[in-house]
C-alpha cells in the first residue's frame, strides 16, 4: 500500500519511526516541512528534513529528538570564539550534513536532491521530500518585531507574544517534485501529529497541496498533536491560544475538515468525539502518546488496520 505522510519534525518523526518499521518503508513517502529553515554560518540547515531522515535512520538523539546522538560540539564552541552566533546548536557530525547540503545546492542541485542524498547516505529506505524546492521561511510576528522561527522558538524559547505567522514568498514557491504525483496516488494519506500552524500549515500553503487534499480527503487520515489540551510536543498549544484558537482536539480538526475524513484522538479527548463528528469528520479513538518504540509501532499499526478495514471511507 503506497503510503504519503505529511510531517513537521520530532512529533511527527516518532509516528514515522513507528510506521517505517511495521510497513515497508520503500512504500512510504514522507512530505516534510521545510518552513523551519534557516541559514547559519551560511549553511543551509534544514532541520525537519534532518530529523526525519536521523530518526529513521537509526542515528537521532533520542533524548532532544534532533541532532545525532552521541554528538560533539568543537567546531560550534570555535565559531562562538569568533563572535559567531552559537544559540543554534549545531553538533559536528550534524555541520556535514549543512556543509554536503550546501554545497550540492551552490553547485545547483535543488533542496529535493540534496534531501535524496542524505537520505541515500544514511541508508533510509522511505522516501523523503521536501514540500517545496523554494525556500518558504515562516515567520512570527511578536511585540518585538518579525522573527525567523528558529529565532523564534530556539533563541527566544518562544517566549514572545504570538501575533500571527506567515510563509514568506509562498505565493512564488511550487510543490517539490513527486509531492503532487504521490498525493495523487497515495492509497493512504496520513497528516502526523505535528503542529498545525508551524509544521503542518507550511506544507497545505504550498499552492497546489491544500486543492489536492481536498480531493483526497477520503483517504486522508490526521492524528491529532493536541492531547488533553496540550501539545504533544513543542509549543503548539501556547500558539493555539495566543491566536485565539481553542487549546483542543476540535480545534485541529476544524482547521483540517475540508482535506481530511478521518481524525483520531486520544482516549483522553474522546468528549471530542461529537464535536469533531459534526465537522463531518470521522473521529477515531487511539492511544496517540508515543513514548516507547511499542506505542510508535502500535499507533502506526493502528493507522494501517484503519485504512485496510476501510474504516476511513477511503476508496
Ligand atoms: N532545537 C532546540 O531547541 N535547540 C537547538 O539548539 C536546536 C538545534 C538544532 C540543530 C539541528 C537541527 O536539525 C535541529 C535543531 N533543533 C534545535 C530542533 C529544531 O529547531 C526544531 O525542533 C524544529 O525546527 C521543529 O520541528
Amino acid at each position: 500500500m503506497e503510503i504519503v505522510a505529511l510531517a513537521g519534525g520530532v512529533g511527527a518523526s516518532k509516528f514515522l519511526l513507528g510506521l517505517s518499521r511495521v510497513t515497508d518503508p520503500r512504500e512510504l513517502t514522507i512530505i516534510v516541512n521545510t518552513g523551519d529553515d534557516i541559514v547559519l554560518h551560511g549553511l543551509a540547515i534544514s532541520p525537519d528534513l534532518d530529523i526525519v531522515t536521523y530518526t529513521l535512520a537509526g542515528v537521532v538523539n533520542s533524548e532532544t529528538g534532533w541532532g545525532f546522538t552521541g554528538e560533539t560540539f568543537h567546531a560550534l564552541e570555535q565559531l562562538a570564539r569568533f563572535g559567531s552566533p552559537s544559540w543554534f546548536h549545531l553538533g559536528d557530525r550534524d555541520l556535514a550534513t549543512h556543509i554536503h547540503r550546501t554545497a550540492m545546492m551552490r553547485s545547483g542541485a535543488s533542496l529535493s536532491k540534496a534531501a535524496e542524498s542524505i537520505r541515500q547516505a544514511l541508508g533510509v529506505q522511505a522516501k523523503i521530500l521536501p514540500m517545496s524546492d523554494q525556500p518558504v521561511p515562516t515567520m512570527i510576528q511578536t511585540p518585538e518585531g518579525r522573527l525567523n522561527f528558529q529565532e523564534y522558538l530556539v533563541q527566544r524559547r518562544a517566549e514572545p507574544e504570538v501575533l500571527g505567522i506567515s510563509f514568506e514568498g509562498v505565493e512564488q514557491a511550487r510543490p517539490a517534485r513527486g509531492v503532487l504525483e504521490s498525493l495523487e496516488h497515495a492509497a493512504a494519506i496520513v497528516i502526523c501529529p505535528s503542529n498545525p500552524l508551524i509544521s503542518i500549515g507550511p506544507i497545505l500553503a504550498v499552492p497546489g497541496i491544500r486543492e489536492k487534499l481536498r480531493k483526497r480527503r477520503n483517504n486522508v487520515l490526521a492524528i491529532c498533536p493536541i492531547v488533553g489540551g496540550k501539545s504533544l510536543k513543542g509549543p503548539s498549544d501556547r500558539m493555539l491560544a495566543q491566536l485565539g484558537f481553542d487549546v483542543s482536539a476540535g480545534s485541529v480538526a476544524r482547521m483540517y475538515q475540508d482535506i481530511c475524513a478521518t481524525f483520531v484522538i486520544d482516549p483522553v479527548d474522546a468528549g471530542e468525539t461529537q464535536a469533531i463528528e459534526q465537522l463531518g469528520m470521522k473521529a477515531i479513538i487511539r492511544k496517540t502518546v508515543m513514548n516507547a518504540l511499542k506505542d510508535k509501532e502500535q499507533l502506526a499499526r493502528d493507522v494501517l488496520e484503519l485504512f485496510a478495514s476501510k474504516a476511513t471511507g477511503a476508496a
